[in-house]
């Protein structure tokens, strides 16, 4: 066991018996919603996980340790202290040795997940190659991290502020399965479909076990995205969140933001933009997601004992 993991005795417990587990990241609880829709997300997140008949471990760094499964008070820290940073790949000794705090992203929380041997993780969408990366190179790190990190990440999809044309040929590149639940289309978060196939589509939960176990069978390292749409009762309107997406792209290039600063600009002015009906779009969306991880987490439970 690593010594910088702090894997909670309920999560422990877990792991050890073989009751499923599904990990859930911090970044989108102290950046990807304000006070208190970040709280209710994460609280209900860990409910329906439960009720879904998984242990949920939601993963943070706090003082330096990689923490795996957290407490209330951790959850509501984390909630009321949006300066604590995004954590990614990068910053991850970083903080280990400063014994500081950090709000794990997509690529941090994988990376702890499968050191604590968490293989299924649920978040709202993945980060993905920005639109302007030929000039930019802003490509999340999230790619790199499904490409060499053992941990398949339930998602819908993820933002149209993104190109998600190249973020799939990025991901076909390294050879990062995408499989569309239900769908053949990959979705853009807030709506179902993007106009963009994926190559794979999945009718259950445990037809994506069998996928993931086969690629870790065969010895082929990384993740892979199970892409879950929105249900079209909670998609948000098509001409609002055009708008939307527009006026915050249009503010973060005027307002010259960089770097990891990005994604959180144009959620928070999405959210702003909206009033609040994507914030219930994207709890919904996240909800929707750690269900469908619970019953993958299952399955995989059921077909290795
Ligand atoms: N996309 C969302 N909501 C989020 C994020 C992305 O719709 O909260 C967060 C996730 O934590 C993701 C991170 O891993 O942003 C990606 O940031 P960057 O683009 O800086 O890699
Ligand atoms: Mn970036």
């Amino acid at each position: 066991m690593n010594e910088h993991l702090a894997i909670s005795p309920e999560v422990a417990e877990a792991l050890d018996a073989g009751v499923p587990v599904v990990a859930l990241e911090s970044t989108i609880i102290a950046h990807g919603f304000g006070y208190p829709a970040n709280r209710e997300c994460a609280l209900r997140s860990e409910e329906v996980a439960r009720e879904a008949g998984a242990v949920p471990a939601t993963i943070a760094v706090l003082e330096g340790k990689l923490k795996v499964g957290l407490s209330a008070e951790e959850l509501e820290y984390l909630a009321t202290n949006p300066d604590i940073p995004k954590a990614s790949r990068r910053d991850i000794p970083v903080l280990v040795a400063r014994g500081a705090d950090g709000a794990t992203t997509v690529a941090g929380t994988m990376l702890i997940a499968a050191l604590a041997g968490i293989r299924v993780f649920a978040t709202g969408g993945i980060g993905g190659v920005h639109r302007g990366a030929a000039d930019t190179f802003d490509i999340s790190a999230d790619l790199q991290e499904l490409a060499r990190t053992d941990v398949l990440v339930v998602s819908a999809g993820a933002k149209s502020v993104l190109d998600l044309g190249l973020t799939l040929e990025y991901l076909e590149t390294y050879g990062v399965p995408v499989l569309g639940f239900r769908t053949d289309e990959f979705p853009a978060f807030y709506e179902p479909s993007s106009g963009l196939r994926v190559d794979t589509r999945v009718d259950s939960a445990e037809e994506a076990a069998a996928i993931v176990a086969a690629k870790w069978e065969l010895g082929l390292a990384g993740g892979a995205v199970l892409a879950n749409p929105i249900a079209p009762e909670h998609a948000l309107d098509q001409a609002l969140l055009d708008r939307a997406m527009r006026t915050a792209l249009q503010e973060a290039e005027a307002a010259d933001v960089h770097g990891k600063d990005v994604t959180p600009f144009l959620l928070a002015r999405i959210h702003e933009i909206t009033g609040g009906a994507s914030e219930e779009a994207n709890k919904q969306l996240v909800w929707s997601n750690v269900r469908l991880a619970a019953e993958v987490a299952g399955s995989l439970a059921g077909r290795s004992s």
